[in-house]
């Protein structure tokens, strides 16, 4: 695509591996580039709402992320958490000390009516973020894991329960969206991808991260209305070699009986991506890849730098 005279570019994204290519992409588009964030990671600590995907992306698009952590903010001090623990608060899950005042902002707001897009909208611009960060849904859906964790109900946990307190250790039998089959997308959701020039699927979990996104009815058919509109549909594999780049997606493929590779990958987006990218370890793969239906662009998709998220970028909109 070229860049001067660009369409808007839709990006579905989850946590880390999502907002490193819409930092990448956002060099490139600037307020072109929307991101239509998983909500389903979402979850209430201290009597704060917490969007860990919306965040992680929102962070990162404001160059403010913390990159040894993947998540929450450079430079941050713990102080509040330490004092929370001295009250006899659990704190397994870390909250800086500027990250709370993103929580402290966002769940009055929120208590006041706010629409989460709004809120969500208020955000970013307070960090000068030039993307637009859109929730999938104003309604509530949260990921839940059936495990064979003792004492819970059936062994299902929520997902931050799975991913921060158990460390991803429980094997992952089955995933729900609950609430996925209430919630609708917002306007501004539709409106985005009826607008797009161009649908990235980033390199995040397709399991937990792209999965509920698409699970919110209309989104998976507004994605297929616009690529029979002839709208491109770039998915990049989040597998490389085999392995998750971060977080559980490799062992979580195979518990769920999918195979733990790019061509596992690969089979979760036939019929919706007109395009895999492959990252040139996988090359082999390719074969198999284009008798799904699918084109398949090799190159390097380890995003370790600034420069390298804006080269994986590059090369995807090249492709569209
Ligand atoms: N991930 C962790 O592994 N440990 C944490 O203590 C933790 C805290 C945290 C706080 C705010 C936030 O926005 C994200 C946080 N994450 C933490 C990451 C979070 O689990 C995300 O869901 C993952 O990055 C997957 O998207």
């Amino acid at each position: 695509m070229d860049t001067s005279s660009s369409r808007p570019v839709v990006e579905l994204a989850g946590g880390v591996g999502g907002a490193k290519l819409a930092h990448g992409l956002q060099a490139l588009l600037g307020a072109d580039l929307t991101v239509i964030v998983n909500t389903a990671d979402d979850l209430e600590r201290h009597g704060l709402v917490i969007w860990p995907d919306h965040d992680t992306v929102m962070y990162t698009l404001a160059g403010l992320d913390d990159r040894e952590r993947g998540w929450g903010l450079a430079g941050e001090t713990w102080n509040v958490i330490e004092q929370l623990a001295v009250y006899g608060e659990e704190t397994w899950f870390r909250l800086g000390d500027r990250d709370i005042a993103t929580h402290i902002v966002r769940t009055a707001r929120l208590r006041r009516g706010e629409r989460p897009t709004d809120v969500a909208r208020h955000l970013q611009r307070s960090l000068g973020v030039a993307a637009t960060i859109l929730p999938m849904t104003d309604e509530e859906v949260r990921t839940e894991l059936r495990t064979d964790e003792p004492d819970t109900d059936g062994g299902w946990i929520a997902f931050q329960e799975y991913f921060v307190h158990r460390h991803q250790a429980p094997t992952v039998h089955e995933v729900r969206f609950c609430g996925a089959s209430a919630a609708v997308p917002t306007s501004e959701v539709r409106e985005a991808i009826a607008a797009a020039g161009a649908i990235v699927i980033a390199p995040s979990n397709p399991i937990v991260s792209i999965g509920p996104i698409l699970a919110v009815p209309g989104i998976r058919e507004a994605v297929e209305a616009a690529r029979a509109r002839g709208v491109p549909v770039v998915a990049v594999s989040g597998i490389v070699a085999g392995r998750a780049l971060k977080g559980p997606a490799d062992r979580m493929l195979v518990s769920l009986g999918h195979e733990s590779s790019a061509l596992g990958v690969a089979r979760l987006y036939a019929g919706l991506a007109d395009v895999f990218v492959l990252d040139t370890v996988d090359a082999d793969l390719a074969p198999a890849i284009e008798a799904l239906g699918m084109r398949v662009a090799i190159t390097n998709t380890i995003m370790s730098d600034d420069a390298s998220r804006a080269r994986l970028a590059r090369d995807v909109l090249d492709l569209t």
